[in-house]
């Protein structure tokens, strides 16, 4: 094998121009991942030790519809308090077909099956569509080490256009998923911007301004299809490095093969008067592993959100381990501000909090200068920050 890739740039060419991905180079039957994919030793992921403190604080997941009904607010609170702490939950009950999301893992299966010609015909460089892309690592012209992961990302903006340029085999799931995770996606934030304007459920002055802004902060929505095929050395290699999304919320569908890790925020002197007990005097930076609950979904919270809150809500810090033993699917639904919106603290917030921790930007900016640099955890967030006079 190591002979197909003795030239410069061969392997670079094979795996990401010519769309192979990482399943093109499993299928050359490796047992051993190539140089390119293996991580400095401090971003490695350990294999999991049985933490089962940390995990089965987190191992429930959140009933959705109780956000419906008289305990609206003991399921709002606990919202908030994830939120504040790790910006990471566990949903059921939220309303989507569970069917639905079995049909997307499948398909997602079925897509990345596929032979390399099939998909390639998404690549960036040739997709007939401005909201289709099939790619592989995350951005490989800026990283060091690739990432082992192939994925396809479904831009939404009309049904019309879902249904005409999306990939035909998932297309009518992908845009179904799109709809149907909609209302939940609301109902969160409204609750989470209710809370940092100190507001109730039941104030309708406010009720339509909260509307209104939750509408601009998800008016952007994508689907993307995640494939981690089995790796030959799953303690050298990542598959998603560490990062924050940049957007709103995310809700991620995933199977039931694990490897999905949320960092546990380490103690920083502006923070403490956020903390709840599940990270409260944590001095080194510790991963906890989502549990798959079969049903549920993964909502974690973008950094648009952590600048929105002035960092009381903090966007989760997350990164997913490889495993040897059979390939991982999964799916996020991203949600974003609108490009055009300009975001910024609460004014609400700055006034509270004595200053402003974060600037204000226009979206766009902060969306294309995340999409130029390769994954390093929350530095995302230091295109915003402010950073106090020494
Ligand atoms: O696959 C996962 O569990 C997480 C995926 C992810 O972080 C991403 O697509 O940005």
């Amino acid at each position: 094998m190591a002979s197909c890739f003795e030239q410069e740039g061969s392997l670079f060419n094979f795996v990401v121009r010519e769309g192979n991905g990482v399943k093109g180079l499993l299928d050359l039957g490796i047992s051993k991942v190539p140089d390119q994919y293996i991580q400095p030793p401090n971003e490695r992921i350990p294999e999991p030790s049985i933490d089962s403190q940390q995990s089965l604080q987190h191992a429930f997941a959140i009933d959705l519809s109780l956000l419906d009904g008289p305990s609206h607010d003991q399921a709002a609170e606990a919202i908030v308090k994830a939120v504040e702490s790790v910006g990471f939950f566990q949903v059921v009950n939220h309303g989507v077909p569970i069917q639905l999301l079995e049909s997307l893992k499948d398909l997602a299966h079925r897509f990345f099956g596929q032979p390399a010609e099939k998909k390639a015909v998404y690549l960036k460089a040739v997709s007939p569509s401005p909201l289709v892309k099939y790619a592989t690592s995350f951005e490989p012209d800026y990283e060091k080490s690739l990432e082992w992961r192939d994925y396809l990302s479904m831009a939404y903006t009309t049904d019309e256009d879902a249904l005409k340029q999306w990939p035909n085999h998932c297309k009518e799931a992908a845009l179904e998923y799109v709809k149907t995770t909609r209302r939940m996606v609301e109902k969160i934030m409204e609750v989470l911007i209710r809370h940092l304007l100190g507001v109730t459920a039941d104030d309708e002055e406010y009720q339509s301004r909260v509307v209104e802004l939750v509408g601009a902060l998800t008016g952007t929505r994508a689907v993307n299809m995640n494939f981690y095929p089995r790796c030959p050395n799953p303690d050298l290699t990542v598959g998603v490095g560490r990062h924050s999304d940049p957007g709103t919320l995310t809700v991620l569908l995933q199977d039931g093969i694990g490897g999905l890790y949320v960092k546990l925020e380490e103690e920083d002197e502006q923070d403490h008067q956020h903390k709840d007990e599940a990270t409260a005097g944590i001095k080194q930076p510790q991963w906890m592993e989502v549990p798959p609950i079969p049903g549920a979904l993964v909502v974690n919270v973008g950094d648009s959100v952590q600048i929105l809150s002035n960092g009381r809500y903090k966007s989760a810090e997350h990164r997913v381990r490889t495993t040897s033993i059979q390939s991982r699917v999964s799916i996020p639904l991203f949600t974003a501000p609108l490009r055009t919106l300009k975001i910024g603290p609460l004014p609400q917030l700055v006034d509270r909090d004595g200053k402003a921790r974060y600037r204000d930007l226009v979206f766009q900016d902060y969306f294309n200068n995340y999409f130029t640099n390769a994954h390093e955890g929350k530095k995302s967030l230091d295109y915003a920050k402010i950073t106090p006079l020494q």
